[in-house]
Order: structure tokens, then C-alpha cells, then sequence
């Protein structure tokens, strides 16, 4: 079936805490909208000439570099975002969350279109753990994208197929770079409430607007699940026909809830307002909002200082994904980890003395 498997290093029933993934072949990229990936389309003055042009198949090419996981592309693709990065930033980085069926999607169609009615151009990118398993479900619905999705200035691109979390966020950062020296000053970037998806996003993004609906006990769901601190604004949408009453009703609950709540952002009051993605109802509201965000961070210098801080985070997350792969893959290491693991399991040996083994052994190598 699938051509990628968990590399010999990695401890048995191991599971998502190792990003690497072995790939065989990767002529054929198993990602199902990106073009297949052939020497020539990775030519660096092309790919980054096309990129800073605009040009949507460069684009759509550089990124499917980005999301491979054969080790050859490694540097040829870090080296296409070094060229990148000084044309990057210019953009305002915006999350999506809510549950599935709250009207994200049909959100993104309409607000992206009313974006670029305003001058905008529009990348859409999405992070979903669960597309490993359901093969894209999160764009895969680009019918509700479709006018969105055949607008010259925009721009969509399905989460990376690859496996785990840390691995997708990495590239879909990674994306992100790429889409804003494309010339895209609007990022959207969706994803749904599984795992860490969420916090995830939130680390990647300036501002984070969550989509709820009325009625269906989600307003306490997203306290629980602390999905309230993340946001800056809280849109409750579907707020049309006979449900107009009940959406108001919910706005004024959240918006109590928000005075015993934390601000996700330093001097910004997170807010609630009510939407209908499908009748275009709040957008223009929704948009003043993130604008007005974005005035008065950058003024008190917050938006930089989180920018800084969400890449010195990136750095700090790629050293420790990286010495963590190298300590696995160390002779010593492999050759002691069952043992010593099965007998910490059996609570035989002091898990911390486990651990100093190890590293001692892992240190004499050297
Ligand atoms: N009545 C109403 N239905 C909506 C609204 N927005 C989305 N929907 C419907 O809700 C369903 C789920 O929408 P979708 O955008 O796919 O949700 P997602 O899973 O959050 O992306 C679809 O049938 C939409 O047509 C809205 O503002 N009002
Ligand atoms: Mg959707």
C-alpha cells in the first residue's frame, strides 16, 4: 500500500513522537493534488524566479519540494526558502478552528472571496491530522471551495498527506514562506479540533478565529478543551432563519464566559461576533475585526514579538525533534532500548537510572 515506513531506529509500538518516515521512491508523490515531482521542476532559480512571479504551478511545485520526505530534497528545499525568506512576512496569518460541520469551509469560500474583492490575494493551507486516514477530508470538499478555488487570486493547497503532526506543521510553516513571497497577504489556515491540531496552529498564526455553532453544547466544549484561550475572535455561525435568536443567545453566554477567561493575545479582548458563511452575513464585520487586530498589535509591537517568538519556538522544536532522532540512532542506544525498556515496563529498573544508561552509553560512543 503506502511506500513510507518508520525507520529501523525507531522503538517498537513507537508512535507519533518520531517524525521521520523512510520513503521509497519518491518519483511518485503520493500527495493527491501536488504535481509528481521530477528533476527538472526543482531547478532553484526557476522554482523561486516563478514563486516571486506568482506563478501558481511554480508554486504549487516548490511546496510539493517542501513536503517531500526524501532526504535529497532536504537541501534543495532549504535552500529554495533561504532565497525566499527576505520577500516573506508581508501577510496577516490567520487559524481557523471549530468543529466539523460548523461552517468553516463554506466560511473560507465566501470570506476569501470578499477578501479579494478588497484587493487580496488569498492562500488557503489546512493542517489535518486526520487526513492521514481519510486522505484529505478537510479540502477534499473543494466544492464548497469552488469559486474560491477557480479565482487567479487565490490559492489552495490540501494538508500534507505526510503522517504526523510535527512533520506537517513543519511544512505547512514552511508553506506559509512560500505562499507570502508569492505575493498571497492573506493566509487562512483551517484546521479541526483533533489532537494538537489547534495549539498547533495557533503557533504558526497571528490571529486565531474559532467557528462555533449554537446550541449544540459547544460553547462549553471549547472552554473545556481550553479552545477558548486560543482565540481572538469566536464566530458563531449559521446565524440565519429561525436560528438568528439562538446564536445571539450563545454570543451573549460566551461573552460572559470571556470576562473569566484569558486574552490569547496582550491587549487585545477576544470578541464574539455572529456569522452566516452562507448568506455572507458578518464577513465585512469579521474582517474590520482582524484589521483592527492588526493595527493595534503592531503599533504596541506585539505582532512582531509573537512572529520572533513563534520561530524561536520552530528552532527550539526542530533542535529536539533532531537530537532526539540522532539518539535513537545510535548503535549503543538501539542495541540497549528493548532491554531496558522491558525491564522499566516490569518496573524492574528505576526509570531514571534507565535513562542515565543511555545517555552514558550513548556519550561513550563518541
Ligand atoms: N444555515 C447555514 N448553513 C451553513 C452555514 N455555513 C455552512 N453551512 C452548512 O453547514 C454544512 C457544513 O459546512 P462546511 O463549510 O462544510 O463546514 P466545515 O466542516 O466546518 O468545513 C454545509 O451543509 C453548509 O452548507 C451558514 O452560515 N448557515
Ligand atoms: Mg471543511
Amino acid at each position: 500500500m503506502s511506500k513510507k515506513r518508520k525507520p529501523e531506529w525507531t522503538p517498537v509500538n513507537s508512535g507519533k513522537e518520531f517524525a521521520s518516515e523512510i520513503v521509497t521512491g519518491t518519483k511518485k508523490l503520493k500527495t493527491k493534488t501536488a504535481p509528481p515531482l521530477k528533476e527538472k521542476n526543482y531547478d532553484l532559480k526557476t522554482l523561486v524566479k516563478g514563486v516571486r512571479e506568482g506563478n501558481r504551478t511554480l508554486l504549487a511545485k516548490a511546496i510539493t519540494l517542501i513536503e517531500s520526505n526524501a532526504e535529497k530534497h532536504f537541501l534543495p528545499a532549504q535552500e529554495l526558502i533561504k532565497e525566499l525568506l527576505p520577500y516573506s512576512g508581508n501577510s496577516i496569518r490567520i487559524g481557523i478552528t471549530g468543529v466539523p460541520g460548523a461552517g468553516k469551509s463554506t466560511f473560507i469560500e465566501n470570506f476569501g472571496l470578499y477578501l479579494i474583492e478588497q484587493g487580496h490575494k488569498v492562500a488557503v493551507l489546512a493542517i489535518d491530522p486526520s487526513s492521514t486516514i481519510s486522505k484529505g477530508s478537510i479540502l477534499g470538499d473543494k466544492t464548497r471551495m469552488e469559486l474560491l478555488s477557480r479565482n487567479p487570486k487565490s490559492f489552495i493547497r490540501p494538508s500534507p498527506s505526510a503522517g504526523i503532526l510535527g512533520g506537517v506543521a513543519r511544512k505547512t510553516r514552511e508553506t506559509i514562506i512560500l505562499c507570502e513571497s508569492a505575493g498571497y497577504d492573506v493566509i487562512l489556515i483551517e484546521t479541526v479540533g483533533v489532537g494538537q491540531s489547534e495549539t498547533t496552529v495557533r503557533s504558526m498564526v497571528d490571529f486565531f478565529l474559532l467557528m462555533q455553532i449554537a446550541g449544540a453544547g459547544d460553547e462549553l466544549q471549547g472552554i473545556k478543551r481550553g479552545i477558548i484561550e486560543l482565540a481572538d475572535l469566536i464566530v458563531i455561525n449559521k446565524a440565519d432563519g429561525d436560528n438568528i435568536a439562538r446564536t445571539e443567545l450563545a454570543k451573549r453566554e460566551l461573552q460572559n464566559v470571556l470576562h473569566y477567561i484569558r486574552n490569547s493575545t496582550e491587549g487585545w479582548q477576544t470578541k464574539v461576533v455572529t456569522s452566516s458563511a452562507l448568506n455572507k452575513i458578518g464577513l465585512k464585520e469579521i474582517w474590520e475585526l482582524i484589521t483592527e487586530f492588526q493595527k493595534l498589535t503592531k503599533q504596541s509591537s506585539v505582532f512582531a514579538k509573537r512572529r520572533a517568538q513563534q520561530n524561536t519556538q520552530w528552532f527550539e522544536n526542530l533542535i529536539a525533534e533532531a537530537v532526539l532522532h540522532r539518539f535513537y540512532q545510535q548503535e549503543k542506544v538501539k542495541e540497549l532500548l528493548p532491554r531496558l525498556k522491558e525491564e522499566v515496563a516490569k518496573g524492574k529498573m528505576p526509570v531514571a537510572l534507565a535513562v542515565d544508561t543511555l545517555l552514558k552509553n550513548e556519550k561513550s560512543e563518541e
